[in-house]
């Protein structure tokens, strides 16, 4: 400690010369290579030393200051953000370099810090023969714990300090040594051509019909999604991140919701086995190719294992369309599907992630109504059901009939109903349109016209009028 103490007061001697009490010059603090990490790497539990000591990562401090032979000052060095060394520091890790060759040479003792845990690392420099302005001590350091970088953009920046007994001998620098961003992205998109696309009520709701160049009678584009890979490098900082390359391997699951009875009976590829119904259309030729169908398809779910081709759909970064193919003899059901696109990685500790998201809203053109409750002729019991074209268009009203045990057909009940105009069924009408049914049976009443009121009334055997609308009247 005597010892110690005695090349501070030299060194003060030596570095006052030139310097005003106190005060430092500024030095240039660099880190030659600044990798930016994929954030997938920093999941729950990721213990990974992403960079092991000495394997890229060097930071650089070019003296501003000119400490004389004898002169002794600390370099400390600071990694922020909660990182540590994770592999321990030793005096080797700091190397000085006498740019200009004048013959500068120190000795460098590790101080402080430097463990595997630790995020401060001290080390005393002894002047043996004078340091010149442009030296330089490179730190080469491993960096663990750099558990913030898990928010892409982010950054884990390095300090030093050079201090002696006076204070500073070159002003405290920091600089940002690795950062990170997003490895690999996947978005979820609903289609957004421009013009209409509505499920045509004019075909009893078993067709699509619109402007949109996204529509076709028998099939709509739903939404898109895409898998892009950033520029970010996996551990170790060399690796470029690409999914399903090296360590970022994964399972990637494409899930959309929503009613497909309409596309069940579907078969594009004559072969029954395989559900065609909703197909992802990997060779962006806006066509049906064998392969492109959902690996399972339900009433309510289409599922693809991307797996086998999510790597060339990263690597084109092209939009894929997912699109829905119907029978046209089942109806369509309003719905906004929606769309779960989910990337596992197969390393554990790796973040895992998904995009969320609706694909296009699918409602009919015109004006639904529903009524229920309807009687057969033959009972007591007399339905009336009045249908008003409230709006100024004429346009053509369909019934959808189901009685107690499902459907029961669809008809048109008023080719043409022009604007304003009212029009009454009787249970006796209906059964000349549908059939006859046992119970009470509802009727779905689909019109091609902005506005539409449906009413249903019931005339008991003792003269008494009940509404039984859905609705007020
Ligand atoms: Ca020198
Ligand atoms: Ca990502
Ligand atoms: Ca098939
Ligand atoms: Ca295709």
């Amino acid at each position: 400690m005597k010892k110690f103490f005695s090349y501070l007061v030299v060194a003060a001697v030596a570095i006052s010369v030139g310097l005003l009490p106190g005060s430092s010059k500024a030095g240039d603090f660099t880190a030659p290579l600044v990798p930016t990490f994929a954030n997938e790497i920093f999941g729950t539990g990721s213990a990974a030393t992403i960079v092991p000591s000495g394997e890229i990562l060097s930071a650089v401090y070019r003296m501003a200051a000119a400490p004389g032979d004898g002169a002794a000052f600390m370099i400390e060095f600071t990694l922020n953000q909660g990182a540590t060394w994770g592999t321990a520091l030793t005096e080797l890790n700091l190397v000085f370099n006498d740019v200009d060759t004048s013959g500068s040479s120190v000795t460098i003792s590790r101080s402080l810090g430097c463990g595997v845990d630790d995020s401060t690392a001290k080390f005393r420099v002894d002047v043996t023969i004078a340091i010149t302005t442009g030296d330089t001590f490179t730190l080469t350091y491993g960096i663990d714990d750099a558990d913030p970088l898990a928010t892409a953009g982010a950054a884990i920046n390095l300090a030093i300090t050079l201090r002696d007994g006076l204070g500073d001998v070159d002003s405290a620098e920091n600089v940002d040594i690795v950062n990170s961003a997003d490895g690999t992205t996947e978005t979820l998109a609903a289609s957004v051509e421009p013009g209409t696309c509505y499920i045509d009520v004019a075909t009893a709701n078993t067709n699509f019909g619109g402007t949109s160049t996204d529509v076709d009678s028998a099939e709509v584009i739903l939404g898109s999604i895409t898998l892009a890979n950033g520029t970010a490098v996996e551990d170790h900082g060399l690796t470029p991140w690409a999914l399903n390359a090296g360590d970022a391997l994964a399972t990637v699951i494409l899930t959309v919701t929503g009613d497909f009875s309409a596309s069940l009976g579907v078969d594009m590829d004559g072969d029954a086995a395989t559900a065609d119904g909703l197909y992802l259309d990997l060779f962006t030729n806006r066509a049906y190719d064998a392969g492109e169908e959902a690996t399972t398809l339900t009433a309510t779910t289409a599922i693809w294992d991307l797996g086998p081709v999510a790597t060339a759909i990263a690597a084109s970064g092209a939009t894929i369309n997912v699109h829905m193919v119907v029978d046209g003899i089942t109806e369509i059901m309003e719905q906004t599907p929606s769309a779960t696109l989910t990337v596992d990685w197969t390393d554990v500790t790796y973040a895992d992630e998904s995009a969320i998201g609706d694909f296009r809203e699918l409602a009919k053109n015109g004006t639904t109504r529903n009524v229920y409750n309807i009687p057969g002729s033959a009972g007591s019991d007399q339905a009336y059901i009045r249908i008003y074209n409230t709006s100024s268009v004429a346009g053509t009203v369909r019934g959808t009939l189901y009685d107690e045990t499902g459907l029961l057909g669809t008809a048109v009940l008023v080719s043409d109903m022009p604007a304003g105009t009212t029009q009454v069924f009787s249970a006796a009408n209906l059964e000349t349109l549908f059939g006859t049914w046992d119970g009470r049976a509802r009727m779905m009443v689909d019109a091609e016209i902005p506005s539409m009121e449906v009413m249903a009334l019931i005339r008991n055997a003792t003269g008494t009028l009940t509404n039984m609308s859905p609705m007020a009247p």
